[in-house]
């Protein structure tokens, strides 16, 4: 169970013209008429995994006469996010008592069959998909509140009468998004696995792009920095949104607390607001997503209102050192998240963090002619780059550790390589090495993975990162993948940061950046 860290103090500072640019940029939501394609039979395999084994046209549904203790499962082809709404109706005599039905959304085939209501992990049941509906009248169109994330929808009669069944007459959803797939071209290649996942990738990317970039449109559909800065990558290169990211450039800025901190998530309902929780990495990532999108648009007026803030998520971020010139180790804390992997420690990759994000502010300075910053942060990051290696590498493993224990994992040394600790060459040796030690302590997010991908390309290995990129999403893929998942541990499929899979996200931005890879460096 991961600790969370709520901060004693938190005084938000509004800046009231951050947030009416953001406002006036609001997007109206494109939306789409869904209706399911099938109906299907389900059952488990030897792998105790469901599997489709019977299916019948929609069109039979209004002839299903539903008794107590009888489904259907529909499935709608595709992962949708938005609203949906069922036609019901009776069969029989009148309808003498409340039809009572249960409804289940799931993202992929499998959370169909899992098991909800033993869930006691330690992020809230509240996010499982599911509703039970006291139905008192019969005929009704009954539109339900909430916005689900789905592909498919059993719908479960636990209680009718001896004198009626329930009839689904139909099933419709209208679906919502920023953003239409029309508006991306096709990837240029004929290789069918990279088709694939350039098409998931940007499913996933549209079905996250609501109001704002959400992180995953079943959970926690808010806004995180990370997720955010990832998705900005991969949206330059196919809806070209720039608007968006402009809005959550500014939301973010608009909303910083106590003595300039970004939070590390936004809440968008009922009114936009931060959340009081600060991960170290992304407030100081923050930086790296104005300077894409910088250079994506050109836009001076932006750069101008969000440098400092950008600057200033350093400043913070350097107060940390301790008088070694390193952060100390915070691990057991959610306070830099670098990845979700169970017992990884992240002192060495926090440094790393602040020295990759101390790269990009220089950048920034760079293109304000800000001289001064340029200066103490080049200086300061030489410093830090040092005192990196004095005190996280290990000559004899040939590899960064990090902690107390001298933890070896991936995350550290893709982390480093990125930080470019040291000069290019000795940079792929490391990441080859890593390959080749293979670290017990491995990456379980495609959040990490991004960065790994990103490592392999930045050190001249962009044969391994195609050949790792379709080795991690295409086995996404293959295990059902309409859209990428929040986690995925190819050693453990069934691995959860919260305590069951029931409350993962299968449609989760942080991992549609192979898109952003294939169009950026290979197919472009
Ligand atoms: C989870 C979400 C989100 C991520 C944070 C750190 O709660 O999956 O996407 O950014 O963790």
């Amino acid at each position: 169970m991961a600790s969370v860290c709520i901060l004693d103090e938190f005084e938000v500072h509004k800046n009231e013209k951050f947030l009416r640019i953001a406002e006036e940029l609001k997007p109206e939501l494109h939306t789409a008429d869904i209706l399911p394609e099938r109906i299907i039979k389900t059952a488990e395999n030897e792998k105790s995994e469901l599997e489709v084994y019977e299916e019948e046209s929609p069109d039979k549904l209004k002839e299903k006469h539903l008794n107590a203790g009888e489904s259907v499962i529909l499935d709608f082809g595709n992962h949708h996010v938005g609203y949906v709404t069922l036609d019901l109706g009776s069969f029989g005599s009148h309808q003498d008592a409340p039809a009572y039905i249960y409804l289940k959304f799931a993202e992929r085939l499998d959370e169909l069959g899992a098991e909800t209501d033993s869930y006691n992990g330690w992020i809230s049941k509240g996010w499982i998909q599911e509703e039970y509906l006291h139905i008192d009248v019969l005929p009704t169109k009954l539109k339900l509140p909430r916005r689900y994330a789905f592909r498919y929808l059993e719908i479960r009669v636990l209680a009718v009468s001896l004198k009626f069944s329930l009839v689904v007459n139909e099933v419709k959803a209208e679906s919502v998004s920023a953003v239409s797939e029309k508006e991306v071209s096709m990837l240029r290649t004929e290789d069918e696995l990279l088709k694939k996942i350039d098409a998931v990738s940007i499913r996933t990317l549209k079905n996250c792009m609501q109001l704002v970039f959400e992180d995953g449109p079943k959970r926690d559909r808010r806004m995180w920095l990370g997720d955010l800065r990832l998705q900005a990558r991969a949206n330059y290169k196919t809806f070209h949104n720039t608007d968006m990211v402009k809005r959550c450039l500014y939301l973010f800025g608009g909303l910083t607390f106590n003595e300039g901190k970004l939070a590390a998530c936004l809440f968008l309902e009922p009114e936009i607001e931060p959340d009081d929780t600060y991960l170290f990495d992304y407030a100081l990532l923050y930086g790296s997503v104005v300077l894409d999108y910088y250079r994506a648009t050109g836009d001076k007026d932006t750069l101008n209102d969000l440098y400092p803030i950008a600057i200033r998520q350093i400043e913070i971020g350097l107060t940390y050192l301790n008088e070694e010139g390193i952060v100390p180790d915070h691990s057991g804390e959610f306070w830099c998240f670098v990845d979700w992997g169970e017992g990884l420690n992240t002192q060495a990759a926090s440094l790393a963090i602040l020295i990759y994000s101390m790269r990009y502010g220089i950048r920034l300075a760079e293109y304000m002619k800000d001289e001064k910053t340029i200066q103490w942060l080049t200086e300061k990051m030489e410093v830090l780059k040092q005192s990196a290696v004095e005190h996280f590498w290990d000559e004899e493993q040939k590899l960064f550790v990090s902690g107390a224990e001298r933890q070896v994992s991936w995350a550290t040394q893709v982390w480093m390589v990125l930080a470019r600790v040291f000069d290019k060459e000795k940079n792929r040796k490391l990441i080859l090495h890593t390959i080749e030690v293979n670290p017990r302590i491995r990456m379980v997010t495609p959040y990490m993975y991004h960065h790994y991908i990103d490592a392999l390309i930045r050190s001249d290995e962009k044969e391994r990162a195609l050949y790792e990129m379709r080795r991690y999403w295409g086995e996404m893929i293959h295990d059902g993948a309409d859209t990428f998942w929040e986690l995925y541990n190819p050693y453990n499929k069934y691995e959860s940061p919260y305590g069951s899979v029931a409350v993962n996200s299968f449609c989760h931005a942080w991992s549609c950046t192979p898109t952003y890879f294939l169009r950026k460096f290979y197919l472009v």
